[in-house]
């Protein structure tokens, strides 16, 4: 194993798999940063199509290069330069592809932000990482950002604005910061993770190696651009590899279906709630041409992997990531993919299990340095002896095989979203029927958990009330999903409520 220090003594067999050979070279070639390494095959081949999207059809790898040198050099002309924060919430296309490239090409640290996002949790994000700019494609989300802060500039995704003088780019330095991610982590509101080029690049680097990823591979990408599966693993993936990616604005399973008939696509990447709903589709099967579908950002369970392998013939891929680290453990390519498992340690990365539940910690050239401007949440976050605390729970099989067997820390996934009880707990709470409230995920069979609050109160709120009254300050995907009236939260002695106590139904809700 790849740790001389850990607790667990079992044997890696596979976790060299992933390799079979190829040579991970997590700089590409020295180029060191995404731009320069993308850069490599925008020049080799200018005429080859990348980026597809329905309203513009496809642009070339030429046209992404010049586009983007553009709009860098117009985002130059507004003041913008190196190190400088820009907040990136807009729905996945060709216009935005190129804004995020011209960012980072600029030395921009972007901060994709969830265009769900109400004026609260925008304004937490502006007022915590300080941008200049902001990219948003939508009015009302544009006045948000200007009541959090006037002086930041509100651009379209097109960065339709005068031109500017040319600018030296794609200078960075490896360790220079790209992106911010927001995340809460354990506890509290969601704080920045800091990723470096040289932690992307990695991460890019190893799903290339790991999952075979060539310039002919076509991505069917209808994962949003604003989180690591669909910006870190999509997006940069493709880039990386020289492969094209077709955009799906808005995922349903035609739109799928219909674009890997229509662009003879090779790879389709998901999260569970996506299969769950194209599983039972008739056109089902035609997934089964591609080359490879791969899930992650929640468990996918074993008995829908299996209906899937049945309904279409492919056997989906699962791996496993994080905002903080992006992608960390894979099943293979090339030899078994085991269900309830996320497979081996990708290339680069060290993984061990410490404790009793054990805590999966990593440590890899992919994973982060910190939080931004978050000393103490860097002391939590890091082990004295620099590793990674994921929070997640898990245990290795004798052929390596990584199984997340649950979490340490408070976390809702749903339809691949993360939730923080504790941001609902706080919303609920200021409704005047509300004396005291517990958040909890429950199983679903769509979403995998949904947001359950267990209510206290002399006239507590139906489900429909409770989400008109949160709306304001969540984004849709938090608000409870059901709401049960408890005569009282169960607390331990230092007041503290045993959630498992409600997840495991022992306490019983009085409706
Ligand atoms: C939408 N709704 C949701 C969710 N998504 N509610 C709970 N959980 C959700 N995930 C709400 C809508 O706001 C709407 O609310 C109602 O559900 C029905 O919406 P519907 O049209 O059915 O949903 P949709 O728009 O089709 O969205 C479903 C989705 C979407 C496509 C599965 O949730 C999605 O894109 N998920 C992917 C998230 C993702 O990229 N995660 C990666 C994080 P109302 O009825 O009130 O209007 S990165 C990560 O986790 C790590 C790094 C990793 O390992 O990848
Ligand atoms: P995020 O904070 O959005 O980066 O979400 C990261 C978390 O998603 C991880 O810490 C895990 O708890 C969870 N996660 C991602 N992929 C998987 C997976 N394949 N199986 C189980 N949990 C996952």
């Amino acid at each position: 194993m790849r740790s001389d220090d850990s607790n667990t003594d079992h044997g890696p067999a596979g976790w060299e798999g992933h390799l079979a050979g190829a040579a991970f070279d997590p700089t590409a070639g020295g180029a060191g940063t995404l731009p320069r390494a993308w850069a490599r095959h925008w020049r080799a081949d200018p005429g080859r199509p990348q980026i597809w999207d329905r309203r513009d059809g496809w642009m070339t790898r030429g046209e992404l290069d010049s586009a983007s040198a553009e709009a860098a050099q117009r985002l130059a002309a507004l003041g913008l330069s190196a190190g400088d924060r820009i907040l990136v919430s807009a729905a996945a296309s060709r216009a935005l592809v190129t804004a995020h490239v011209a960012c980072l090409r600029l030395g921009l640290v972007v901060v994709p932000t969830n265009t769900a996002y109400q004026a609260d949790e925008i304004a937490h994000v502006v007022n915590d990482a300080r941008p200049r700019a902001a990219i948003v494609d939508d009015p009302e989300r544009a006045d948000w950002i200007r009541a959090a802060d006037a002086s930041v500039e509100r651009l379209g995704p097109e960065v339709d604005i005068p031109n500017g003088a040319s600018v030296t780019l794609d200078v960075s330095a490896p360790r220079a910061p790209a992106l911010i991610g927001y995340t809460s982590g354990t506890t509290g509101r969601p704080k920045g993770a800091v990723l470096s080029h040289a932690n992307l690049l990695a991460s890019a680097e190893a799903l290339r190696v790991a999952w075979r990823w060539t310039d002919s591979d076509r991505l069917v990408l209808a994962l949003p651009l604003f989180h690591m599966h669909g910006l870190g693993v999509g997006l940069h993936g493709t880039l990386h590899a020289g492969g094209s990616a077709v955009l799906i604005e808005r995922f349903s399973p035609e739109a799928v279906l219909d674009a890997t008939a229509a662009h003879d696509a090779t790879m389709f990447f998901g999260v569970p709630t996506m299969y769950h709903r194209l599983v039972d589709h008739p056109r089902a099967q035609a997934l089964g041409g591609l080359r490879l579908c791969v899930s992650g950002s929640a468990p996918l369970p074993a008995a829908l992997h299996q209906r899937f392998e049945q309904a279409s013939g492919q056997r989906v891929l699962e791996r496993y990531g994080m905002t903080e680290t992006a992608m960390l453990v894979s099943n293979p390519h090339d030899a078994e993919r085991r269900p309830g498992t996320v497979g081996w340690p990708l290339p680069g990365l060290s993984l061990r299990l410490v404790g009793e539940p054990a805590e999966i910690q990593v440590k890899g050239v992919n994973v982060f340095a910190g939080y931004w401007e978050r000393p103490d949440a860097n002391r939590e976050a890091f082990t004295d002896d620099g590793w990674f605390r994921t929070g997640d729970l898990g245990a290795v099989d004798d052929e390596g095989y990584v199984r997340i067997e649950g979490r340490a820390k408070e976390l809702i996934i749903s339809g691949g979203y993360n939730i923080y009880p504790r941001e609902v707990e706080d919303a609920v709470r200021a409704h005047p029927g509300v004396e005291d409230v517990a958040v909890v995920g429950e199983p679903d069979p769509e979403w995998g958990e949904r947001v359950a609050a267990y209510v206290v109160g002399e006239s507590v709120p139906d489900v429909e009330a409770l989400r008109a009254f949160v709306s304001e300050r969540l984004a849709p995907y938090k608000h409870p999903r059901v709401v049960y009236t408890a005569a009282a939260l169960p607390r331990n002695a230092l007041g503290k409520v045993q959630k498992h106590r409600l997840a495991n139904g022992e306490v019983s809700p009085e409706s």
